[in-house]
């Protein structure tokens, strides 16, 4: 279960998160240290995301890419650049048996020594980027199922959201922070650029209980299924705030700070939901509870949820406990 097996250690505001890392390295389930590399080469590769996304308009590679990824979505260059990024920090920190990619059809095999499994989304939010809207990284860390030493199979990373040993995402916004949890509450690190350091900024989050915020592509709404459409009658008969800005990890971070509600239902369009389960559901799901929230897919819990393909899609309610509550029993 993805559940706190670790005592938590607080530290102040102001530590920095490789202190945090090894402070909390013997609270972490299995501390053998790995985890605590892998989470650096993560923090790592955002960086240097980040300055990518930072200098994109000046270094020409913003737009398209010029193909598509297995979702037959229109690949971006920082999409692909990103993709790079991160498959490179993870084959080197050694980690890794085996990535699972928004960008990669099949499984990426690492080290057949390594006991973690990765499931990413290099860049969230893609089609922000020419518009300079915030975009994110989200990621998963599972643990091998599979003998050590063997090249990772599918028991491997189709495993369900309960048997994250970690998520996270990296939000590349007004500030780039990395937000993380490994089964002890969620922590929140905002980048400071001239140390080139993550500095713990948002300690212990959690989410409050119920919102004033709804985060839905209303532009579908008359093909939502009528529990859907219900709720968020509900939502304009209480006054509530409608916020999307069509980039997942925004929209989630406001919503873990603030409380509310964001909901990505199935439409006509994406009849199982748009959002995939390994790579961005799953990873939301765990900060979510981690944090005091819920994630469910309208009716059950996304976590208890047995993947079967790797780049599954499922309809995403995720936010405050009493917000996803509600709208996943109507
Ligand atoms: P729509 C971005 O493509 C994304 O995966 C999420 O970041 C975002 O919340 C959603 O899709 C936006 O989708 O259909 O509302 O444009």
């Amino acid at each position: 279960m993805a559940k706190a097996e670790n005592s938590r250690i607080a530290l102040p505001v102001g530590t920095n998160l490789d202190r945090f890392i090894m402070k909390n390295q013997e609270a972490f389930a299995y501390a053998t240290g790995e985890l605590s590399q892998l989470l650096r080469d993560l923090a790592y590769a955002g960086k240097v995301v980040n300055r990518e996304i930072n200098m994109a308009g000046l270094a020409g590679i913003t737009g398209a890419y010029g193909a598509e990824n297995v979702q037959g979505e229109e690949q971006q260059n920082l999409d692909v650049a990103a993709n790079i990024r991160f498959s490179r920090a993870l084959k080197k920190g050694g980690e890794v048996v085996a990535v699972i990619s928004e960008e990669e059809e099949d499984i990426i095999h690492l080290n057949p020594h390594g006991k973690y499994i990765i499931a990413i989304d290099p860049l969230d939010g893609s089609s922000n980027i020419d518009v300079n809207v915030s975009i994110g990284t989200i990621f998963s860390i599972y643990r091998r199922k599979s003998e050590d030493g063997t090249q990772a199979d599918m028991q491997d990373v189709l495993q369900p959201g309960n048997e994250q040993v970690a998520a996270g995402y990296i939000l590349y916004g007004s500030s780039t922070m990395f937000v993380f949890t490994t089964g002890a509450g969620v922590n929140g690190f905002t980048y400071e650029p001239s140390l080139g350091e993550y500095i713990l900024s948002h300690q212990d989050m959690t989410i409050p209980a119920n919102g004033k915020i709804y985060s839905v592509n209303e532009g579908s709404y008359n093909s939502f299924q009528p529990e859907v459409k219900e709720y968020i009658e509900k939502c304009r008969e209480r006054g509530h705030s409608a916020r999307y800005i069509g980039s997942l990890v925004a929209d989630f971070h406001r919503n873990l700070l603030k409380g509310g509600i964001y909901i990505y239902p199935a439409t006509a369009k994406a009849p199982k939901g748009k959002l995939r389960l390994m790579y961005e559901c799953n990873c939301l799901a765990f900060i979510a509870e981690q944090a005091g929230g819920m994630a469910t897919d309208g009716k059950n819990s996304i976590m208890d949820i047995i993947p079967t393909e790797l780049h599954q899609r499922v309809p995403f309610f995720v936010g405050s406990k009493e917000m996803v509550e509600e709208a996943s029993q109507l």
